[in-house]
Order: structure tokens, then sequence, then C-alpha cells
């Protein structure tokens, strides 16, 4: 079945009430990007070097905070400068998965106080509603499909998982997903797994390209990670993906 037609992302913006939707709309119409970079290093200070270096390429910075080795408590005040400086958005990829008690302590509390820096976080739905109750007042992306293979986020669960979320449009901001998967303008699907050849990983990954994602497919942001962070130089591997998002974009939205 063909999908309805696309709406601009700033189109979008004046259709949802979500205010960091709002704000990542707008970011993404007026730094033409809608690459999201997966930042998976292990050390801060090089994480923090990447983001200044790489920030005017990016809508979206991912980290996983929780491999960093030499984690300071600093770090989220460092990390919003050069967010600030680049106007990108943190979203920390902790993949919050237990019940709305626990992931509320998770994100606000232990060592890495997710709540005082990252801007958007994600979860699964496998623990049901109440994971959305416990992450209330985030910025909320829902995993209802996943790249890697033999993954179970697949048909009723997908299906579950999109209801889910439209029904907590208040804390929901977008999925985790191969593909757009919600009509509601304001939600914003990310979809990692990219490189230029599509193929895969050791340990699972699988690989898609661009177009796949973004024209056939017909998701919004990509994240990109090792071939942009792998490669020999990372700066103008980010530009190119950049521009082959947006215009990717750009001609769906035609
Ligand atoms: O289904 C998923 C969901 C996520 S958030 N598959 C993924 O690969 N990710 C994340 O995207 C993963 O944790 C990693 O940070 C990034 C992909 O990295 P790459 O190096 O394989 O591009």
């Amino acid at each position: 079945m063909a999908l309805p037609h696309r709406l601009s992302f700033l189109k979008r913006a004046s259709l949802t009430r979500h205010l960091m939707a709002q704000k990542l709309f707008k970011i993404m119409e007026d730094k033409k990007t809608n690459l999201s970079l997966a930042l998976d290093v292990t050390s801060q200070n090089q994480l923090l070097e990447m983001a200044d270096e790489l920030g005017s390429e990016l809508c979206v910075l991912k980290t996983h905070v929780d491999i960093l080795r030499d984690f300071t408590s600093d770090f989220g005040s460092k990390l919003r400068k050069i967010a600030d400086k680049h106007r990108f958005l943190i979203f920390e990829d902790r993949k919050f998965a237990d019940i709305g008690q626990t992931v509320s302590l998770q994100y606000k509390e232990g060592i890495y106080r997710i709540a005082d820096w990252a801007d958007i976080i994600n979860a699964h739905v496998i623990p049901g509603p109440g994971i959305i109750e416990g992450l209330k007042g985030s910025n909320l992306l829902l995993l209802a499909e996943m790249s890697s293979s033999g993954t179970l986020a697949k048909g009723a669960y997908t299906k579950k998982a999109v209801a889910m979320g439209e029904a907590h449009a208040d804390t929901v901001m977008g999925f985790i997903s191969l593909q757009r998967l919600s009509e509601l303008p304001g939600m914003i699907h990310f979809t990692p797994g990219v490189k230029l050849k599509s193929g895969k990983d050791p340990l699972g990954q699988r690989y898609r390209t661009v177009d796949e994602i973004l024209t056939k497919n017909q998701s919004d942001i990509i994240i990109v990670g090792r071939d942009i962070t792998h490669a020999k130089h990372p700066k103008t591997q980010a530009a190119l993906y950049r521009e082959k998002a947006w215009s990717a974009y750009v001609q769906t939205i035609a």
C-alpha cells in the first residue's frame, strides 16, 4: 500500500505539540541535516573532540554514556556547551527496559544523571506502558524495530509499540525503526544500521543504504556510527552522509 504524501519537517513542526519534536524539526530545517551520529567511543575526551569537530553536520548526537572509561560528572555540561554551539540535540541511547519505578531512578539518579543532560532518550516497550509513565516528562523514542538480525521486534510487537507511542504523544516523540511506521506528523523515525553499502557486521548488525532507509522506507533520520567514526576522514564522511540524507529527504517531499 502506498504511503500518503510526506509533509516537510517544517510543516510537521507546526502539527505537533511536543516541544522537543518541534525543536528537532526546526534544527533539521535550519541546518539542513537529518543525520544523527552514533559516537560510540570509549574516551570522554575523544567524544567531546569529535562532537565539536562534527557537530555542524548533525541534528542529533547519540551517546552511550556507559561505555566511557573515564566518565566524569562534568561530562553532561561539557557536551551541552558543544551542543549549544553547533545546535544539535543530545540523545542518550540507554534503551531503558524495566518497570516504571526502576527506569525513573535509572534516568535521574546513579552516576550518569542522564536526565540532567540528555535531550532525548529511548526505551523498549517489552515492560508495557508503565515504562513510559516512569519516563514521563522526558523526550522519548520507543524501539519499535531493531536493525539486528533475528530481532523479535517485528510484526505484532512493532504494531503494539507504535500504538503505545501514539497513545502517549505527550512524552513519546518518535521511534527507532527501520521505516516510517506512524502517520502522526509529530512522530519522528530514527533508523540505525546505515552504511554506504548494505551488509552486516560479525555480531548481528545489519546495514542498509541511505536510499533504502529514507527514500524507500520513508524514515526521517539516519543514525550512522562506525561508517563515520572509523572513516579515514570522519568530517568528510559525515558531510557526505549529510548531503545524501538531506537530498533523499528533499526528494521525498517534492
Ligand atoms: O536497532 C538498533 C537500535 C540502535 S539505537 N540498532 C542499532 O545499531 N542501534 C544503535 O545504533 C547502536 O547501539 C549503535 O550505537 C548504533 C549503530 O552503530 P554502527 O556503528 O553499527 O553504525
